[in-house]
Order: C-alpha cells, then structure tokens, then sequence
C-alpha cells in the first residue's frame, strides 16, 4: 500500500510522457541473457545494496562510483541496483550513475506493482526489471513482462515456492529462484535447487540470495543454475569491489 502512495506521488512529479524524455529512455541496452550464457561468464550479478530489512545496515553511505566500476572490473555478468528507499535505501539516480560507469547488463531491483513503474526502469536506464511472484497475480504478471519486452527490456521473474510457477509467462526471460525464505529469512540452497529442476527449459535460473561462499556457488552451479545474484556477501566489507574481484578470481581458478 505504501508502495501504492510513492508511485501515485512519484506520476504527479513526473509524467509518462515526462519520462520520455529522460537521457536512457531510448538507449539499447546490454542484455542479461546474452551476458550470462556467453561462453566464460561466471554468472554473477553483484548488489548494490546499503540496507536491507532483514539485516539493517550493511554499507550505510555505499556510492555507486565507489563500487560499480570495481564489480565491472572484476569480472561479474551483470549489475543489481536497489532502488526501493523505504526498506533499501535506493534511489533511481544510483541507477542512472550506474549505467554511466559500466557497459554491463543491470537490474532494477525495485517492488514493482505498476506499469509506470516500468517505463520508469527503461526511463533511468535498466536492462532489465525484477517482478516478484509473492506481490503479483497472474494478469497482473503478464502485463508487466509484456510491457517490459515491449520497452526492450528483459525480465528476472522471483518465486520462492512451486505453487508461484503458475505466474511465469513467455515475457519472462530470467527466473529467480530466492533461497531465502522471505517470512523467516532464513537460507536454504536445497529447496531452491528443488524448484529449479522445474523450470520450462527456455528460461535462464537465476540464484538469489544467502550466497556466501565457492563451494554454495559451485552447489548451485552444478544443479543448473546460470546466474548468482550476490549482494551482502560483498556489501558487508569495506571494499565491495575489492571483495568481488577476490570471489571471482577464486571461481575462475577453480573453474579451469
Ligand atoms: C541478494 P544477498 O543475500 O546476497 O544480499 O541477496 C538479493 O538476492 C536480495 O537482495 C533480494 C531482494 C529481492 C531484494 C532477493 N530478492 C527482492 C529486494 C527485493
């Protein structure tokens, strides 16, 4: 309901049409898909991210300019960028700020429940939208995958249980498998890697959450999992950037 407010507030500010106007409406721009299933990707989509409901603070006053050029640089497929306030402490304009600093594909993590809110990731420059299974009903689903493909953007779908696998629709590109379980936190890779073993065969699974180590990276990577989304694991350090380059450096030795 409080997102319901913001978005009203944030249509009186800024119009649709308002919108087109902004800098990265009309950009191309890089694609998840394409990024993580090209040969050598390790698959990992860092987090910008300074809190979280769950954990507080995690890098209270992070910027973008301290951070995103260092996860570029150490290699990751893709970007997720908070930009719900409220409960993350995001703002779009650290979007745009990353979508200046990087050429890599990145994610609009942000409680999505209306189509203004679409135009407004392609608007501040997102490669693709995050949908969450838990908040939306199935029309409601479809219209704003339809949408986003339409915008040229591309769609990380969230589920955390089978019963969510009813949402999923064709407009849906990437789908996120949450192992973290929303009501008590808690983490739980085997339950997700259940879930993921039911998913249609075109759409690229994605791990969210709880990753936190190689040997959970390389768990959920030989049960078929394309893509990490990785947040806290490097926004808990003092140098995220630095934090990720290490992580990735030890995949690839391990890979080869
Ligand atoms: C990242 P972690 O545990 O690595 O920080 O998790 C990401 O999966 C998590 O931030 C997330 C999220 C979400 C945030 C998953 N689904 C939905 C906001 C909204």
């Amino acid at each position: 309901a409080r997102k319901k407010e913001e978005v009203e507030a944030a249509k009186e500010k800024v119009s649709l049409k308002q919108l087109q106007y902004y800098r990265h409406y009309h950009d191309k721009v890089p694609s998840f898909r394409e990024s993580i299933l090209s040969a050598g990707s390790n698959g990992i989509i860092a987090e910008f991210k300074r809190q979280s409901p769950s954990k507080g603070a995690i890098h209270a006053g992070a910027t973008v300019d301290d951070i995103i050029p260092g996860y570029a640089k150490a290699g990751v497929s893709g970007i997720s960028i908070l930009t719900d306030t409220d409960f993350f402490g995001g703002h779009n304009n650290d979007l745009t700020r990353g979508r200046d600093l990087c050429q890599l594909p990145i994610i609009r993590k942000e409680f999505i429940i209306d189509p203004y809110q679409v135009y407004e990731a392609k608007a501040i420059g997102a490669s693709a939208i995050l949908l969450i299974g838990a908040i939306l009903n199935r029309q409601q689903a479809l219209e704003l995958a339809s949408l986003a493909n339409s915008l040229e953007m591309e769609v990380l779908f969230e589920i955390h249980d089978e019963a969510e696998l009813e949402l999923l629709n064709s407009y849906i590109q990437l789908v996120g498998i949450n192992n973290r379980n929303l009501k008590t936190f808690e983490v739980d890779l085997e339950q997700s890697i259940r879930l993921a073993a039911q998913l249609p065969g075109d759409m690229v699974p994605i791990a969210e959450s709880g990753i936190g180590s190689a040997e959970a990276y390389f768990h959920l990577r030989s049960a078929g999992f394309k893509g990490f989304l990785m947040g806290e694991y490097f926004m808990k350090e003092k140098n995220p950037a630095a934090a990720c380059q290490t992580f990735c450096e030890k995949i690839k030795e391990k890979t080869s």
